[in-house]
């Protein structure tokens, strides 16, 4: 006889039948959620679908012009982009896009018309790595804006406007979006067969230690001491180092297996490299909420910080708890 116990945990789940399942368990929710992940998944998919015939549409490669950041955009990165914002820019309840690769938020509607959310994003994280077939991906987080008041890039960067949910799809061996709307982290994988996102694993879970870590090694004589001192801890512990050099991929990696993932401040970028907004802030929130920590170098919460830009920079160490806790001891040690 079938276990319906067993058949419920063990049913074929769609992202989408995922997200409306917890709605329902939400009496007063207003289906505004599953509207805007159904947008994130069908741009996704078209972004992996892009990605993987990159080579054959002959759309590798820079072009002549230079992002908000002054880095040269990969085509791929204005082509993953437009798609997000097309996809996005029909839901009638988000009021503002924030994008890696656009200077000026995109304000689709105020606050009155019905903008009750903001998404971030990061189109194409890594994709200087495309013409290498290494692993990319799309960062994104959903934000609430406040109650009231006009909407727009005040809104966004207001104290009171809340991350509710946050993700990455992975373009990699295999095509995975994480997700978390605040309730641990879970993770889909793309059945291209059946063009939808299925769940693979409910509840991830970092563990806690784990001797690897993630750096750009390269530029230690750029790092700050504290960076220096736990590298040579770390050596001295026969740690073993893995770096992509895509966050995606580096988090990824991070998230199923444990270790620490650093990225610093350097001599020549005294703020870090990566993003706030759409890059270590959606990181931070899937890295607590599958159990790790997520802080800049100095020990402050990621998710503490309060943006007063759309793209400022920060550094970033996240990981497993024990992991994190030796990288700030070792930042705090004068010996
Ligand atoms: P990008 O958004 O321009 O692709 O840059 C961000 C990427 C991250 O994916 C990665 O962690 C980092 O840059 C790698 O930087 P570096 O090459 O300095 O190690
Ligand atoms: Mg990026």
């Amino acid at each position: 006889m079938v276990n319906p116990t067993a058949w419920t945990d063990d049913n074929l789940m769609s992202l989408q039948s995922h997200v409306l399942a917890g709605e329902r368990d939400h009496p007063e929710a207003t289906g505004d959620f599953s509207w805007i992940l159904s947008a994130i998944s069908l741009a996704t998919k078209t972004i992996g679908n892009k990605v993987r015939r990159a080579r054959i549409d002959d759309v590798l490669g820079e072009l002549a012009a230079e992002n908000t950041h002054g880095e040269r955009q990969q085509k791929l990165d204005v082509i993953s982009n437009d798609i997000i914002k097309a996809c996005l820019g029909s839901r009638a309840n988000i009021g503002v896009l924030v994008s890696e690769e656009e200077e000026e938020p995109t304000i689709l509607r105020t606050r009155a018309d019905g903008g009750r959310y903001a998404v971030f994003f990061d189109p194409l994280d890594g994709s200087s790595n495309l013409n290498v077939s290494v692993g990319v991906g799309t960062i994104f987080a959903v934000i609430r804006l406040p109650e009231g008041g006009g909407g727009g890039l005040e809104a966004v960067l207001s104290r009171q406007a809340t991350m509710v949910a946050a993700g990455y799809v992975l373009y990699g061996s295999s095509t995975v979006f994480m997700l978390t709307t605040g309730t641990g982290v879970d993770m889909f994988v793309l059945d291209h067969s059946i063009g939808s996102y299925v769940l693979a694993k409910r509840g991830i879970a970092l563990p806690p230690s784990q001797p690897i870590y993630s750096i750009n090694e390269a530029y230690s004589a750029r790092f700050p001491e504290g960076v220096q001192r736990y590298l040579d801890w770390a050596h001295r512990s026969s740690y073993s180092s893995r770096y992509i050099g895509s966050m995606v991929a580096d988090v990824h990696r991070t998230l199923i297996k444990g270790g620490i993932f650093i990225y610093p401040a350097t001599t020549d970028r005294p703020e870090g490299k990566l993003r706030l907004l759409y890059e270590a802030m959606p990181m931070a929130m899937l890295v607590e909420q599958a159990g790790g920590i997520a802080v800049t170098q100095d020990g402050t919460r990621v998710l503490d910080l309060h943006p007063t830009d759309l793209h400022q920079r920060t550094s970033v160490v996240l990981g497993s708890t024990e992991e994190v806790a030796h990288f700030l001891k070792q930042m705090d040690s004068t010996s």
